[in-house]
């Protein structure tokens, strides 16, 4: 297969000439595609194969323990003024970054074999659906692109007819950190990217494609590429409503998105449309609209159980991909949290002891085809996506955050998600458990300057006719001893349920300077183990905190400048004044 578009065809040979590839490979994205890449990975070590009876074609594969997350200091936003990437990205002129970069590609395929994978972010045959084609010498990626996107000749065949597409230029390189970049190029719509073959550095599609260069388009265009779930919630009456939910990298957007919902609250139902990415367009009738440009899912592995989230647990006993998790005596992958069986090797391949830390790496990931979820919306492939009731932000919180609290109005719901705080996660190297702003949980991935980007979110309060309501959740708070107050996984649907009443006018809430919050007795405690002092604690604020934490917003809002629309400013003052 080549192409019959000449810009797409010139393009890929010219990056051959750089990069001097043995071989060059165009996926088709057929099944026996994936299953001959397979195959070459299992004979060459780059996969091993997992317990056949338990783990029907299931792979692990271990990655270079440098290479095991993403690496923010290292991602670049390359446009031709500084401001425009602004100060929530690193940063170099278009010309350094090319120049940095191509150095590092130059013969980087030599001995290889080079992939060219078109791909499509989105149903295929979806107005907001965008392409790319990403070139790698990985086969991991193949293989991980093929169960994460709709990719291969109909995605080709699409950018064919349309033209138009992302570039994305990817190698391991030789996977040291000194050689390793991820830069993006949003006014060329072109990514470059060697050094790793972690997932959300190297699967080019996903955070640096569908976030950060669409999060630029999006602005151009008029609509939001954002780090959130979609999920349907179905009421035993059979209303659904559908709400996208922000929250940082693993803080549990897999979980939410594949819910089950607690025994005391029957007839239920919860349906995935997407676990990380949505991209949302005002339609005609001035509706915001949501679909998931991913067709799989990159999840955290760690912490996966029949409890927790027993969607996914099932999900992954089958065609399921396995990067740096541990493996029992009888190779069944292994993960802390996992709550049968004992590591016998760990995620480097030694023989587990204890003494050497965690038997999985707590970034260790599994990668799955959509279809695989039990609790798949077949709406997820509906061209039109599915329209917004609720926007929700969130974090991980120990403190401060009370469970649930509704926005007052549009504005006030920017600043709320502008001012989302977060503890790190392993999901990128550096120090974890450090509390930071992580606006819109896009800090990661905000392909463009946060003032410019609150100023199109602000944009949608004049432009859309039905706007969705917003709130804020946090699942995380702590007591004094450092025990959570509030159950989550499956009980979260009880806090999503005072979410879709309150979006149907159907319960009052407590109005406070930072928005309204539930009345206990609103909240359906059916069964649940909480004292009265616990929910009274979640459901109340701390006016004091608030205060400081107004104050630090203000500060943050201030590393802004000029940029900083002026409707966020008067938000901050507005709720600082109120407490004071
Ligand atoms: C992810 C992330 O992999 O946010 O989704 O890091
Ligand atoms: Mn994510």
């Amino acid at each position: 297969m080549t192409t019959t578009l000449s810009a797409l065809q010139s393009w890929v040979d010219q990056t051959a000439s750089i990069t001097l590839p043995d071989s060059i490979h165009w996926c088709t994205g057929t099944d026996s595609e994936y299953q001959e890449m397979v195959r070459n990975m299992l004979a060459d070590g780059t996969l091993t194969r997992l317990n056949e009876e338990h783990f029907p074609d299931c792979y692990l594969h271990r990655s270079d323990p440098n290479d095991v997350a993403r690496v923010e200091h290292l991602t670049f936003v390359c446009t031709e003024s500084k401001e425009d990437a602004g100060p929530n990205n690193n940063w170099v002129t278009p010309a350094e970054g090319h120049a940095k970069v191509d150095a590092l590609f130059a013969g980087c395929m030599r001995g290889r074999t080079m992939y060219v994978i078109p791909y499509c972010m989105g149903p295929i045959d979806s107005p907001y659906s965008r392409c790319g084609v990403e070139i790698t010498d990985s086969p991991y990626v193949v293989i991980n692109m093929k169960l994460m996107t709709r990719m291969g000749k109909k995605a080709l065949e699409r950018i064919e007819k349309y033209g138009d597409f992302v570039r994305g230029l990817h190698s391991t390189g030789d996977l040291s950190l000194e050689r390793r970049l991820i830069m993006h190029f949003p006014e060329e719509l072109s990514i470059k990217s060697i050094g790793s073959g972690y997932g959300g550095n190297a699967l080019l599609g996903k955070k640096c494609h569908a976030l950060r260069i669409a999060s630029y388009q999006a602005r151009q265009e008029g609509w939001l590429a954002e780090h959130m779930l979609i999920v349907g919630l179905e009421s035993p009456e059979g209303e659904v409503h559908y709400i996208a939910c922000a929250f940082p990298s693993a803080c549990g957007k897999t979980n939410l998105a594949m819910l089950i919902p607690p025994d005391s609250m029957p007839g239920w139902r919860v349906w995935t449309l997407g676990d990380d990415i949505a991209w949302l367009h005002p339609d005609k009738d001035g509706k915001l609209r949501a679909i998931n440009p991913e067709s799989g899912y990159f999840g955290v592995v760690p912490g996966t159980n029949e409890m927790t989230n027993k969607n996914a647990y099932d999900m992954i006993r089958h065609d399921t991909i396995f990067t740096n998790v541990a493996l029992t005596a009888d190779n069944q992958p292994w993960w802390e949290g996992k709550k049968d069986g004992v590591p016998a090797t760990d995620w480097k391949g030694r023989k587990y002891d204890a003494t050497n830390g965690k038997a999985a790496h707590p970034n260790s990931r599994f990668t799955v085809a959509a279809t695989n979820n039990p609790s798949y919306s077949s709406l997820a492939d509906a061209p039109e996506g599915v329209p917004i009731a609720a926007i929700v932000f969130g974090g991980r919180r120990k403190e401060l955050a009370p469970l649930v609290y509704e926005a007052k109005n549009w504005e006030h719901g920017v600043l709320v998600g502008a001012g989302v705080a977060s503890e790190t996660t392993a999901a990128n190297v550096g120090e974890v458990g450090i509390v930071r702003r992580d606006p819109m949980a896009m800090k990661p991935f905000c392909g463009y300057n946060f003032a410019d980007y609150w100023a199109h979110w602000l944009s949608f309060g004049k432009s859309l006719s039905y706007l969705p309501r917003v709130f804020h959740v946090n699942w995380f708070r702590q007591d004094a001893k450092g025990e959570f107050l509030w159950p989550g996984f499956g009980d979260n649907l009880r806090v999503l349920n005072w979410i879709i009443d309150r979006c149907e006018h159907r319960v009052e809430a407590r109005e406070t300077p930072i928005g309204y919050l539930p009345y206990p007795q609103d909240l359906n405690t059916k069964n649940l183990d909480i004292s009265a002092a616990a929910l009274e604690t979640l459901t109340t604020i701390d006016r004091e905190q608030w205060r400081e934490e107004l104050k630090s917003v203000g500060e943050y809002l201030n590393t802004y400048g000029e940029r900083l629309p002026k409707a966020l400013r008067e938000q901050q003052q507005k709720i600082a004044a109120e407490l004071s």
